[in-house]
């Protein structure tokens, strides 16, 4: 049932209250801002009721609570998303037309919350839907982070970082709750006590800096089932307001101190993706949010339940990377040190708690801490990691006598770092990797011994996406004829359903049909594309889209050398016919990373050079979007033909872009590289275009001193032209050394890293050939829609409500909540 409050009168008359109330105007004076902010209070106030009567219900049902801890939430615009989930889109946006509004405008008004990356932020947003939508009772953990992503601005070709100012205009849907704010401890030295009557030992933390943790709730909304779950991120205050009489005291500067903390602590996400840089600052984020998180946790655990070894029935404390991994420790010091457990009851408890994630396999996104920093700031967290590790090491030690190359690799505290995986993984009941490859490979390579050692731990559990942001909110036309041709809306809960498609394959009008949305999603993209870029597309021509952060591993590089080797090609032969191709990128780079801005100012001098090449006749586009958020994301999935995965197999953990093309029909041209695999199972390889060398193929390599890119660019001659186009001015108005770094990338070994690391040139050839199998698949309209369709009616498994069902089955074993209204 559709919340009253969305009975259009009743709906219009509010948002005319709210700009009354909220801003002194009439409608026709609001500015589209101010009607955003009014809008948003009408749909807040809905969220609320069944906010509060879903929290209701779990008090009384007493279900299993999930923590889904996590540095990074991707969580893109609520508004429209809301409305999606409490089924009040239509409704709403037919109401505003009637006040002469367009909901699509307002929904523009509304800044992306970004506090994440890309893919890791991403699920974790995908999954926090999929855990209310499924009716679990679960909360997301993390930091309200001052500053998100930052936005990107394109100048002269070149990535310029601009802040993200995201609650300039403040957050209609967030709710602070200082009630439940908690104290944070910092530094500071551990005086042991002993109680010589009882023979206790007490853990004093000493000439400690604190902060105030205080949460800010943020509603996530099940779809159409009155299941509103809670975000929960943290925001720091000093725990003292700063007084003047603590001069005299002697505490000035720590007081000034502890007020630099807590601005500082919560100022701004690390741009980072996959590349750990070790900042002092981030393991104080790190220990900041887990804490607060926990001691909250607990709070609620003890208002309901007085004995704490059942802990592990009622909570379970999921772990996105290694990034929250200090839990484990801060949970035991909480058990130890506040709650009074001896060791074992503690670890008991921990250990039956406490999950992990990997997402990662590239070894540089490994955190290892300093040791002499972890333990300055977290010293009664390290004692507690080095009696985890001491009795670790003893285990090992035990099953494996006399190998003390075992302990070498596995041990916690070791060449002066703390190894965070391996803590996550002693200490945890599961450890899970996202792609069934990806899984495998830890397994096979990266966490063997691990695996060797604990197998039962190790799980896989392959991402998702959520289908009501990526198919209902970013194309409602497909979303419209799926129902349309399935005659149930179903699917919007059970995408499995989607394979009902399958049997419209070979009906030409239902293809037509399929292919005139895509269309329609092109023009809409173009338009995005005239207003960004001022570039004029052509929607006819083949959309070929690589969105993703920019990483040498993902490859934009080779993406880009083709572009290149095609206008070499065009422009040698105009006699050979090609079909019209754009070529659309979008990518961050983390600000320090130099090659990754080095490839996004290549992409831009092609695009230069290509664009205003008026021999080629449009034949070939180059557009970079720029500032890629979730926002566009969603109108470029909708908008593409092909679907570029292409990284180095072996590196992409799972991806989950590819599943979002996949859904929208887009076919992928891809590697054999994490979750790609499973959607060639899906889907079929006749129905997507894969290339390039299988990850056994890279591993072997790699263990074998790489491979010698010299040999190809000494013998394919197309290669070796587009190679030296980086150095002979080409793109660059004749400067040779502009591309330089990227060059001898490809071709020479520097400092630690080998030739051509990536593969790029190894894969070209084939990659090339490919793209050639697409262009020609293309040209047979008919062949391509079915195969476009099929993608879509072959995406279900790909639904994170499959994926948090199986963390659920596998790992959680949750209860099930129903809300009654
Ligand atoms: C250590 C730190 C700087 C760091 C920060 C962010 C390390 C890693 C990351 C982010 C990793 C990430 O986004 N990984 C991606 O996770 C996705 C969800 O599982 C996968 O689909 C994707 O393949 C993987 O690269």
């Amino acid at each position: 049932m559709i919340n009253p409050r969305f009975e259009k009168e009743a709906f219009k008359k509010d948002v005319e209250q709210n700009v009354k109330q909220l801003f002194r105007k009439t409608v026709d004076e609001a500015s589209q801002q101010e009607l955003y902010q009014a809008v948003s209070y009408v749909v807040k106030d809905a969220i609320i009721d069944d906010w509060i009567a879903t929290q209701k219900q779990y008090e009384k049902d007493d279900p299993k609570i999930v923590y889904y801890m996590s540095m990074e939430f991707l969580l893109g615009r609520a508004l429209g998303n809301n409305l999606i989930n409490m089924t009040a889109y239509k409704e709403v946006k037919e109401a505003l037309e009637e006040m002469g509004l367009n909901l699509n405008e307002l929904e523009d008004q509304e800044p992306d919350p970004a506090l994440g990356n890309g893919g890791l932020g991403r699920l974790a947003a995908c999954f926090l839907d999929s855990l209310a939508s499924l009716g679990y009772a679960a909360y997301g953990c993390g930091i309200r982070y001052r500053y998100g992503m930052f936005k990107q601005k394109i100048k002269d070709g070149y990535q310029e970082e601009r802040p993200d100012n995201w609650l300039k205009n403040g957050n209609p849907f967030e709710l602070r709750r200082p009630e439940y704010a908690k104290e944070v401890r910092f530094g500071g030295n551990i005086r042991v006590e002993y109680d010589d009557k009882t023979g206790d030992i007490r853990f004093k933390q000493e000439n400690y800096e604190s902060v105030l943790a205080v949460p800010y709730d943020y509603p996530i909304v099940g779809y159409d089932n009155h299941i509103v779950n809670t975000l929960r991120i943290w925001d720091a205050e000093p725990i003292v307001d700063f007084q003047l009489d603590s001069f005299d005291r002697g505490d000035y500067h720590k007081a000034v101190e502890q007020q630099n903390l807590a601005k500082t602590i919560v100022e701004v996400l690390y741009p980072n993706d996959n590349h750990y840089a070790g900042k002092e600052l981030r393991l104080k984020q790190q220990y900041f949010f887990v804490s607060a998180s926990l001691q909250a946790a607990l709070t609620k655990y003890k208002k309901h339940h007085d004995d704490i070894h059942k802990l592990p029935e009622k909570m379970t404390i999921q772990m996105n990377d290694t990034h929250p991994t200090v839990a484990v420790a801060e949970l035991m010091r909480l058990l130890l040190d506040e709650e009074g457990l001896g060791w074992d009851e503690a670890w008991e408890i921990t250990s039956k708690t406490c999950a992990y994630t990997n997402h990662t396999i590239m070894s540089e996104a490994l955190e290892k801490w300093p040791i002499d920093l972890f333990s300055r700031l977290l010293p009664r967290v390290y004692q507690i990691i080095q009696e985890i590790d001491r009795r670790f090491v003893a285990q090992i030690r035990e099953m494996y006598p006399g190998n003390e190359e075992k302990v070498a690799k596995m041990q916690i505290l070791r060449d002066g770092q703390v190894k965070m995986a391996h803590l996550a993984i002693v200490a945890g009941y599961s450890v899970n990797g996202v792609a069934r490859l990806h899984t495998e490979i830890l397994k096979k390579q990266e966490l063997r011994d691990f695996y060797e050692m604990m197998p039962q731990k190790f799980n896989n559990k392959t991402n998702g996406i959520t289908q009501r942001r990526f198919l209902m909110h970013g194309n409602p036309l497909l979303a419209d004829w799926v129902t349309d041709k399935l005659g149930t809306k179903d699917w919007i809960t059970d995408l499995s359903l989607m394979s009902g498609l399958k049997k419209w394959v070979d009906d030409e009008e239902a293809l037509k049909e399929f292919m005139s949305i895509k269309y329609e999603n092109k023009v809409r993209l173009a338009k995005y594309i005239k207003e960004h870029n001022g570039i004029e597309v052509d929607p006819r021509s083949i959309f070929d889209v690589q969105v993703k952060r920019l990483h040498e591993y993902k490859r934009q590089l080779l993406n880009i050398l083709h572009v290149m080797y095609l206008y070499n090609e065009i422009k040698e032969h105009p006699e050979i016919s090609f079909y019209p191709r754009t070529f659309i990128f979008g990518a961050k780079a983390s600000a320090g990373y130099i090659r990754a801005k080095q490839i996004i100012k290549l992409i831009n001098s092609v695009a230069d050079v290509v664009n205003n090449d008026r021999s080629i006749n449009g034949k070939l586009k180059v557009v970079f979007i720029e500032d890629y958020r979730v926002s566009n994301a969603e109108i470029i999935f909708a908008a593409a033909d092909v679907s570029e995965q292409i990284s180095t197999a072996s590196k992409e953990a799972s991806g989950t872009g590819n599943m979002k093309f996949m859904l929208n029909g887009a076919p992928t041209l891809g590697t054999m590289d994490g979750a790609n695999v499973e959607i060639v199972e899906e889907v079929g390889a006749e129905n997507a275009f894969i290339f390039g060398l299988s990850s056994d193929e890279v591993i072997n390599y790699e263990n074998n001193g790489g491979y010698n890119p010299m040999d190809i660019y000494n013998s394919d001659a197309d290669i070796r032209r587009v190679v030296n186009q980086l150095v002979d001015g080409t793109y660059s108005q004749g400067d040779k050394e502009m591309y330089r770094d990227l060059y001898n990338s490809l071709l020479t070994a520097q400092g630690g890293s080998k030739a051509d690391t990536y593969f790029i040139l190894k894969d070209f050839r084939s990659y090339a050939d490919t793209q050639k199998k697409v262009e020609e698949a293309y040209r047979d309209k008919d062949r391509w829609a079915k195969m476009a369709l099929l993608n879509t009616a072959s995406c279900g498994k790909f639904s994170s409500d499959r994926t948090i069902q199986e963390y659920v089955d596998d790992i959680w074993h949750l209860d099930k909540v129903t809300v009654e209204v």
